[in-house]
């Protein structure tokens, strides 16, 4: 974990977020976590999509809608809406065969950014921007009543 902790800050520092993502996602590529995080795209999700994740049987904590996330693009003045999520497997998987669980489960296109998740605590605070580094950046702070828990079935 140490050292997982420490390449983070190495890609932090070399690389924007979005290809500190891509190089994690090369690298980690067969890492094994039972936690993991990732990105649902409400425009490309099914209706029921919250029966669907509730069926892969894992606990999954769905953050408020981001849809007040400044976009760093010129000209864009709020990213894509989006959901953070936090999934808890049973046991250590990759993160590909979250990825394609999910997929499965929802759409292709509804699911990105499936990765390890370093540190629960601060992505649970993320869920409404409320962890330290959101807070210094003042990020839009999102309502905590809007977090939502996908149970497990059984
Ligand atoms: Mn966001």
């Amino acid at each position: 974990m140490v050292l997982l902790g420490f390449r983070e800050i190495i890609f932090q520092r070399l690389f924007s977020d979005f290809s500190a993502t891509f190089w994690r996602q090369v690298f980690m590529a067969k890492e094994k976590s039972r936690y993991f995080t990732f990105l649902l795209y409400p425009e490309t999700l099914p209706e029921d999509w919250e029966i669907k994740l509730e069926i892969i049987g894992v606990p999954i904590a769905v953050s408020p809608l981001h849809d007040s996330d400044k976009s760093s693009v010129e000209g864009q003045e709020y990213k894509k809406a989006h959901y953070h999520c936090i999934y808890i497997a049973k046991n250590p998987v990759t993160a590909d065969s979250v990825r394609n669980k999910i997929r499965k489960a929802l759409t292709e296109e509804s699911v990105g950014f499936v990765q390890i998740c370093m540190n629960v605590e601060n992505t649970y605070l993320y869920l409404t921007h409320e962890s330290k580094d959101a807070i210094a950046k003042k990020k839009h702070i999102y309502n905590k009543a809007d977090i939502k828990l996908i149970k497990t079935v059984m």
